[in-house]
């Protein structure tokens, strides 16, 4: 079993109201659930914050075998609707990896380029995740991440946890920089989920909610034409 985890609020509706009815349709076609949160969960953090503390708290009440968290400004491709997680998994969750993130980067011309430069090169690392989509499995070695990261963003690394980018500066200078919570993670290809030049799963960023909700629509137009 499988969960899909988005958490969104009133004020992205323009574009939630296309994103949500994508990712429920997928979830009933592979028969996993999709679980919707709707409020911030840390009233004094930024909201991204949130997004850890609704998969701490979600942790604490699935038997699912994966947890996956996907932002509410993705959309899945039409023709790509029958990519079934477990193939994911299966293919890229290998060794000790338990976290699949998507890479804060994407190909062009066949080349990898790193989304954020600056930040590349300062912890030299060409390859960043992108904390806004991952496939989780449900394990006690994972539990102790989520944890880690939300007690890092709140206690020791508190001064970097409201600066942009926020979770995955925490992710990056406090998880990442010890090795057995760094073992733990692997990356899906930008081919599969990436911002541009990918098949699978887009996600936009730097945008307006406008923009996102354009975007967004015309695949949902193509996904729920062929229903009719
Ligand atoms: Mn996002």
């Amino acid at each position: 079993m499988i969960d899909i985890l988005m958490l969104s609020t009133e004020h992205i509706d323009i574009y939630t109201q296309y994103s949500i009815p994508i990712w429920k349709k997928y979830c009933d076609k592979h028969g996993y659930n999709f679980c919707h949160y709707g409020e911030k969960l840390i009233p004094d953090m930024a909201f991204t914050w949130s997004r850890i503390k609704m998969i701490q708290d979600h942790f604490k009440k699935t038997d699912a075998e994966f947890v996956m968290m996907v932002d509410a400004d993705t959309l899945l491709y039409d023709n790509r609707f029958g990519l079934k997680l477990e193939d994911l998994i299966s293919k890229y969750m290998n060794g000790n990896k338990k976290i699949l993130f998507q890479k804060d980067g994407s190909d062009r011309f066949g080349i990898y380029f790193s989304h954020n430069f600056k930040l590349s090169w300062e912890l030299r690392r060409w390859v960043l995740p992108n904390a806004g989509f991952n496939i989780m499995k449900n394990c006690t070695e994972v539990h102790e991440f989520i944890d880690m990261w939300l007690e890092l963003g709140q206690g020791k690394l508190r001064h970097l946890a409201n600066i942009h980018p926020r979770t995955q500066n925490i992710l990056l200078r406090g998880l990442m920089t010890e090795q057995k919570y760094d073992n733990l993670i692997g990356y899906l290809p930008s081919s599969i989920v990436s911002k541009r030049n990918t098949t699978f799963c887009r996600h936009l960023s730097a945008m307006t909610k406008e923009q996102i909700a354009s975007v967004i629509k015309l695949e949902y137009n193509k996904i729920f034409d062929q229903v009719k």
